[in-house]
């Protein structure tokens, strides 16, 4: 794991901004939205294998920190999209474990009315715009997120996020370009985990580290270690700041690893137990409990509580969702055009001639 550069790079000010130091009542919290990723995930991959979930499903088991810690510095009313590795982004902007679970399951309590499956988390309430499966195609829709954030006048600001097989793609640039022209207020997240599919990052992207393509657009750059829930928050928080107080674009790259196959169909044959071995050894809710400890903001039992906790919650998901009734056919035929009362007054042209 290279160490990551603290200075967001390529000739941008950094916004004054300090990063607050946390509580020990936030840190544990960190803590516990990690872990309920991990433990709501370990429920899904069970619920897989006995057939219950269907379709495809994509584990984002040994990526926690990026979402937990990426999420954690922004306001309630910020927007946060990302691809089809979407389970671990909702249940820390606060979607109901329930609905994500049901949603997964395919019914009609889920977050997506059981329409949209693992790959299309949505809660628009809270901010979260999918849950997208077209690799890159989020990040045009995230850059339009962002322009209207900046021409309704509001101060909030989009993290967008891609794999490392998805900033390859061109929409991508075109998205970046026009961010960078229109000094629009986004963070470009690329969560490098080093596979897109069964392809290494050594064998699809030429230039290292990825932030290099920033410079195309003389945009900040910054990279992260996304083992280190700390590390991922203090360089998240310098992007933000840059977004929010200068309204200027950043390309973070967050180096992390998954420990599951692509998605559950994967048996994940192009690289070693060996490989997977050594990466777990830099776990992220591991690296965080043991620094914690070491801080003593928490004891070892009051970890192992919210341990059960989590475990209960992700139990009940499964629960809810397994026995949740499935969408009627009919509503088949609903969720296609936005409801009259749902189109933004600055498009009166989209309303119902009468
Ligand atoms: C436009 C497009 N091409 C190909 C695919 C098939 N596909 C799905 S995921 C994926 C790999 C993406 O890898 P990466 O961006 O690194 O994200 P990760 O899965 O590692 O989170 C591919 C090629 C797709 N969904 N969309
Ligand atoms: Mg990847």
């Amino acid at each position: 794991m290279p160490a990551a550069d603290p200075a967001v790079k390529n000739g941008k000010t950094n916004a004054s901004s300090r990063l607050p130091n946390l509580q020990p009542q936030e840190k544990i919290n960190l803590f516990r939205q990690m872990l309920l990723i991990r433990r709501f995930e370990e429920k899904a991959k069970q619920a897989f294998t006995q057939t219950k979930i269907k379709g495809f499903c994509h584990l984002y088991n040994g990526q926690e920190a990026v979402a937990v810690g990426t999420i954690s510095v922004l306001n309630e009313d910020d927007a946060v999209i990302t691809a089809y590795r979407d389970h671990g982004h909702a249940l820390v902007r606060g979607t109901d474990p329930n609905a994500c679970m049901a949603e997964l399951f395919g019914k009609i309590t889920g977050c997506s009315r059981g329409k949209g499956g693992s790959m299309h988390f949505f809660d628009a309430k809270r901010h979260f715009y999918g849950g997208h499966g077209i690799v890159g195609g989020q990040i045009p829709l995230g850059t339009g997120l962002a322009f209207a954030q900046k021409y309704l006048g509001t101060n909030r600001v989009t993290l967008a996020y891609m794999g490392d097989g998805a900033i390859n793609q061109g929409g991508v640039h075109e998205a970046m370009n026009l961010a960078a022209l229109w000094k629009l207020p986004v963070v470009y997240i690329i969560e490098n985990n080093e596979y897109s599919m069964g392809t290494s990052i050594a064998r699809s992207s030429a230039g290292d580290p990825l932030t290099k393509r920033a410079g195309a657009f003389d945009m900040a750059a910054i990279q992260a270690n996304g083992m280190d829930i700390d590390d991922v928050r203090a360089k998240t928080f310098e992007a933000v700041s840059l977004a929010r107080t200068e309204s200027q674009p950043t390309l973070m790259e967050i180096r992390t690893y998954r420990y599951f196959g692509h998605s559950m169909s994967d048996p994940g044959n192009y690289r070693s137990k060996d490989e997977i071995e050594q990466r777990r050894q830099s776990d992220p809710i591991e690296l965080y409990k043991t620094r914690l400890l070491e801080q003593k903001v928490v004891t070892e039992e009051a970890l192992n509580a919210i341990d059960e906790e989590v475990s209960a919650q992700a139990q009940a998901a499964y629960d809810f969702a397994d026995q949740s009734p499935e969408p009627e056919l009919e509503t088949i035929y609903e969720d296609i055009f936005a409801p009259e009362d749902q189109i933004p007054e600055f498009r009166p042209d989209l309303r119902e001639q009468k």
